[in-house]
């Protein structure tokens, strides 16, 4: 398999998977020597969780959190919540504030460097400065290109600033803004479930249902934390689904998107109902579809759905993470484009035999080993009856095989 023009990723995004690793820092001689305590990757660790409650809300920003600490002490903690409203740094002053705290002398720990720059707020250094904290811990630097350099500026304000303590941890967790950020493009994660055998469904189609209930759930809560729902029109006329999040309580729907070249969804698809859907076709619109669908055209010199295209259009809506639930075709079609970052497997109890539908449909078919795709693990869980095995595909092994 070819590594298919995708941009190198930046070591922060292949940093670390979906768990708290070491940071950054090397040894605790090495940290110790820097100014940097047990203490601090604890503060970090509680700032993450923080951040972690903005996970279905806050796309098309990053999840932040912040706590402000002065000796041992929570003065106040924070974390943004949605686009156009307080960052975290600004939530966790307000906090302190509002418990009567003056933050002069604190320490402040936020999951990203602090915003330098007007964007729908106003840049958290200037509130920093404000307030008088006079030491920043942060777990990243600002992807961002519109926004770095707010460490420098605190920096030459006399604060001191120590950045990429818990890194792997809060890189994980804006995984896909960082996508957007460096790569142009979401990251994107396959979900499919399957027997042990590896097959998802009847060479009829038939895949309802190969896992549990409680797999579905949780199958929706990754739905939820994305900004968009990736299927094919195979899916739309075998399955009729409706791909919106509705086992998990949330604020916000995915944007539902079809890949369709010609344009087959039936205007009365489940998925098409009350909008929120994009349509991309490889030609022209279906006119049956109502105006609350939109449609674009994105095919290739083939008459196809260019994906490339697609993820670059999605990025450019501000699109940070999209979650596929597809057939064996739009999955491979996917992983051959090299556009398949992770994959959360559900694995079923049960064997199907073959023939039957695989995960992933190549062709042609791959004509060595040597071309197969490397994965590397995540986690594996058991959820209900079900296995969820957590695997990203792996950058290095593709670009090996693809330079061998
Ligand atoms: C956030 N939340 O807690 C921090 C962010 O348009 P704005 O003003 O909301 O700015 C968004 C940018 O600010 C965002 O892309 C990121 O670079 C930076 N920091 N953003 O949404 C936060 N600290
Ligand atoms: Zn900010």
């Amino acid at each position: 398999m070819s590594a298919s023009g995708d941009a190198e990723p930046s070591a922060a995004l292949d940093a670390g998977g979906a768990r708290l690793e070491p940071d950054k820092q090397g040894a605790g001689g090495e940290r110790a020597a820097r100014g940097l305590s047990g203490d601090d990757r604890r503060w970090m660790a509680h700032a993450l969780a923080l951040a972690e409650r903005g996970l279905f809300t806050t796309t098309p920003n990053p999840r932040v959190g912040c706590v402000i600490v002065r000796n041992g002490a929570v003065l106040g903690e924070g974390w943004h919540q949605r686009a156009g409203e307080a960052h975290a740094e600004v939530a966790a002053l307000a906090d302190a504030h509002g418990k009567g705290h003056d933050v002069r002398g604190a320490t402040v720990y936020v999951t990203l460097e602090p915003c330098n720059r007007h964007g729908r707020t106003p840049p958290c250094v200037d509130a920093l400065l404000v307030a008088g904290i006079t030491r920043v811990v942060a777990a990243m630097h600002d992807p961002n290109p519109e926004q770095a350099s707010g460490a420098a500026r605190l920096r030459a304000s006399g604060i001191s600033v120590d950045i990429g303590v818990l890194e792997s941890a809060a890189a994980a967790l804006n995984v896909g803004f960082l996508s957007r950020m460096q790569r142009g493009r979401p990251w994107v994660r396959s979900k499919i479930a399957a027997s042990l055998d590896g097959r998802t469904a009847l060479l009829s189609g038939e895949s309802q249902w190969i896992t549990s209930a409680a797999a579905r759930a949780d199958g929706h809560a990754w739905r939820a934390r994305a900004c968009a729902v990736l299927t094919g029109v195979g899916t739309v006329l075998h399955d009729d689904p409706q791909l919106d999040v509705r086992e998990v309580p949330t604020t916000r729907q995915p944007l539902r998107v079809i890949v369709d070249r010609h344009g087959d969804t039936p205007a009365a698809a489940r998925v098409l109902a009350g909008g929120n859907a994009l349509v991309v076709t490889a030609g022209a619109r279906n006119g049956a579809w109502p105006p609350t669908v939109e449609s674009i055209d994105l095919h290739d010199h083939d008459g196809r759905v260019d994906l490339d295209a697609l993820m670059r259009e999605l990025a450019r809506r501000g699109v940070n993470e999209v979650h596929v639930e597809a057939g064996a075709k739009l999955n491979g079609a996917l992983l051959r484009a090299g556009l398949v970052d992770e994959l959360v497997v559900y694995v079923g109890n049960s064997l199907i035999g073959d023939p039957a539908r695989g995960m992933f449909e190549l062709n042609p078919p791959l004509a060595s080993l040597e071309d197969r795709v490397g994965l590397d693990w995540t986690s594996v869980e058991r959820i209900g009856d079900d296995l969820r095995i957590v695997a990203r595909v792996s950058r290095q092994s593709r670009n090996s095989e693809a330079a061998g």
